[in-house]
């Protein structure tokens, strides 16, 4: 039986009940993907995840990956191969890509909605299956020789990799040493070590092309200093012929050095990559012709942030799933009401502190679910803004607010949850690896780790997405909270702590904004701030979550108040309800202790030696 649990009811609910996408569906840019295709995709995606998609990822944890460092190369598992092959078989990678690529032209939203449950199955194969979607890119920004590379990424389903990382730079991405020559063919010698590189190495397709940044030397006006003097080339694994695709049979000189062995998702390679450290050069073409490098790499950076937080949200949605199903099936103690010791045993759902856990889990996946799905939303704005020719700026800054939320604040509840409540539901038999909690507490750990760590998010928020934005986006958002907040509707106990906790949300925006006009006086407030930056997306993200949970809440109700539902409708809105109410309860009172956290912060802990920690 699989390890993977998918709530397609939900995923339907959050799109077509709250969030009104089938208006989107069936025309203007979508007008190929209808509402019945896109429940088509829905479950076949899910269909594929369960049969042939999701074994490989536990399997394969037992039989990862071999790297053999003579000839630089990785074996990949074979289950991992077959379920690779049956995912780009299937097309439903398409979704990703514009139709003058070969795809099928998708709202965000339902791109996102569908990847959440290859992400929940088996994340590895969705990031070994994205070269067409960088390839996507290298065609946005790329010159004619750059697109005709993007149509062999695609149509040659090639592999690719986002190079940034090095050992001595990883948050501080400016600090990179790698180099980049210029060449008399308009080519570039590319030299460095460059370190984390997901995917970087595997036999699952003919070819990878790595996007690297690298520092031009000798070039006037590129290479300085800092992300600023960084260009972005595309490197491939092997050389080809820029007009057919075919590969020439020629190696290039970029190798695997090393493949790090890990906590978990250990079916991803993570690669060492050396580019130019033997006698074949690493050739590459620098991206456009222009030197933009940073800016070019934020486009994969956003979309792979906006996916781990997906991923994260995914696999606590498949860990409470399995943890649930356990629970209505364990038998352990007896009511708490009945003390009599030969009193029946129960099921532990019986039990009030597992039930306290499980709708914790419950109203929290939920909520992730929004915030990824709302977050799409604004990303649907984009994309039909683009379609019609003019630029939705409201849109996109609320999604850029949005983003390090998204992954910051998903992979940390996702992670935290996963072994304190699902994992713990099973009790010990949770810590073996006949369940597969323990694997996705590992599997889950890194999301809050790469593409920036919590505290990149936390320092990307506040200086570029709020102060830097002049708070517009985030007004936007608090303003949309407020209309709701005045509008009328059955939760009002839990409306009244969602307009306490945006003012508390707001007072400590405030304080922050306050310390930010002190750093003229005293640079040392810029310490207090930082101190805060993690503690404010948090809340924030808690912020979010109580709202649209209680939006959906009231929606379950109104349903409920309507009457005329089956008897599996009835229980899911029941539920609706109650993770909204539950949610708003148990998170919104704490904001407020954040709150006084947040204003009492001093530096004392910045002033203490390093010796007294
Ligand atoms: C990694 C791999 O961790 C993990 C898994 C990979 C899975 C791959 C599969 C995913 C598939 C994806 C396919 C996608 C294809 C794409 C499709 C698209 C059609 N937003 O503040 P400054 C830019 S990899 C946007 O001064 P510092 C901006 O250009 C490793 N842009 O920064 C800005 O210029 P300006 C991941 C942003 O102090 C310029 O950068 N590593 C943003 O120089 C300079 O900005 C990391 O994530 C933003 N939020 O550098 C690094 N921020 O200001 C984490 C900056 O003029 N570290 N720019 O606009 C950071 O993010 C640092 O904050 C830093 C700081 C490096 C940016």
């Amino acid at each position: 039986m699989t390890h993977y649990q998918s709530n397609l009811r939900d995923i339907r609910f959050n799109l077509f009940e709250v969030f009104g996408r089938q208006d989107l569906l069936g025309s203007g840019p979508a007008e190929d993907m209808d509402r019945e295709t896109a429940e088509t995709a829905l479950a076949e995606m899910d269909h594929l995840c369960r049969t042939k998609l999701s074994d490989a990822l536990l399997e394969d944890d037992r039989n990862p990956p071999i790297f053999d460092p003579q000839s630089h190369s990785v074996s990949m598992p074979e289950t991992t191969k077959m379920a690779y092959k049956a995912y780009m078989d299937s097309d439903w990678w398409r979704l990703e890509l514009s139709e003058d690529l070969g795809g099928v032209e998708t709202p965000p939203s339902l791109r996102w909605a569908v990847l959440e449950l290859i992400l929940a199955a088996n994340p590895a194969l969705y990031m070994y299956s994205a070269g067409p979607k960088f390839g996507q890119l290298a065609h946005q920004l790329g010159c004619e020789r750059d697109k005709k590379i993007a149509h062999h990424m695609v149509e040659r389903q090639w592999g690719a990799t986002m190079v940034l990382t090095e050992p001595d730079a990883g948050s501080d991405v400016g600090a990179g040493r790698t180099k980049a020559f210029p060449q008399a063919d308009g080519t570039w010698h590319i030299q460095g070590v460059k370190r984390f590189i997901t995917s970087g190495e595997h036999d699952l397709t003919e070819n990878i092309m790595h996007l690297v940044l690298a520092r031009p030397v000798g070039v006037d006006g590129a290479g300085g200093p800092g992300t600023k003097g960084l260009s972005l080339f595309l490197v491939p694994k092997h050389h080809f012929d820029v007009e057919t695709g075919e590969l020439t049979g020629e190696r290039n000189g970029v190798f695997a050095t090393n493949v790090e062995k890990k906590m978990g998702l250990k079916v991803s390679t993570t690669c060492e990559l050396t580019f130019g450290g033997t006698d074949v050069p690493a050739v590459g073409w620098l991206l456009g012709e222009v030197h933009n490098g940073i800016a070019q790499m934020f486009h994969v950076i956003e979309h792979a942030r906006m996916m781990v937080g997906t991923k994260a949200m995914a696999t606590l949605s498949t860990g409470y799933l399995n943890a649930l199903e356990y629970a209505k099936t364990r038998v352990q103690g007896a009511d708490l009401t009945t003390p009599a010791k030969d009193a029946p045993r129960v099921t532990i759902t019986h039990h009030p502190d597992v039930r306290r856990s499980l709708m914790t889990q419950k109203a929290t996946v939920e909520a992730l679910r929004m915030l990824v799905m709302f977050t799409a939303v604004q990303q649907d704005k984009v994309w039909l803004a683009g379609h019609e020719g003019r630029e939705d700026k409201s849109a996109e800054a609320v999604n850029d607010l949005l983003l390090p939320i998204v992954k910051a604040y998903c992979s940390e509840r996702a992670w935290l949850l996963l072994g304190t409540e699902s994992l713990q539901t099973f009790g010990g038999s949770g810590f073996l690896q006949d369940y597969p909690l323990e694997q996705y507490v590992r599997d889950a750990k890194i999301d809050t780790l790469y593409e920036g760590t919590t505290a990149i998010q936390g320092l990307d928020l506040f200086f570029r997405k709020i102060v830097r934005d002049r708070g517009r986006a985030v007004q936007t958002v608090s303003a949309e909270i407020e209309a709701w907040l005045e509008t009328e509707g059955p939760l009002t106990e839990e409306r009244a702590l969602l307009a306490r906790g945006a003012e508390d949300c707001a007072l400590i925006l405030a304080t922050m904004t306050q310390m930010m006009m002190a750093v003229q006086e005293r640079p040392t407030e810029l310490y207090r701030v930082g101190l805060n930056t993690t503690r404010l997306l948090m809340c924030l993200g808690d912020l979010l979550c109580s709202w649209l949970l209680l939006r959906a809440g009231e929606i379950a109700q109104a349903a409920l108040d309507e009457g005329g539902l089956s008897d599996s409708d009835r229980d899911f809105y029941t539920g609706k309800v109650a993770a909204a109410k539950w949610f708003a309860r148990t998170q919104l009172p704490r904001l407020t202790a954040e709150r006084k956290m947040a204003e009492a912060v001093n530096l004392e802990v910045m002033e203490i030696p390093e010796a007294a920690f």
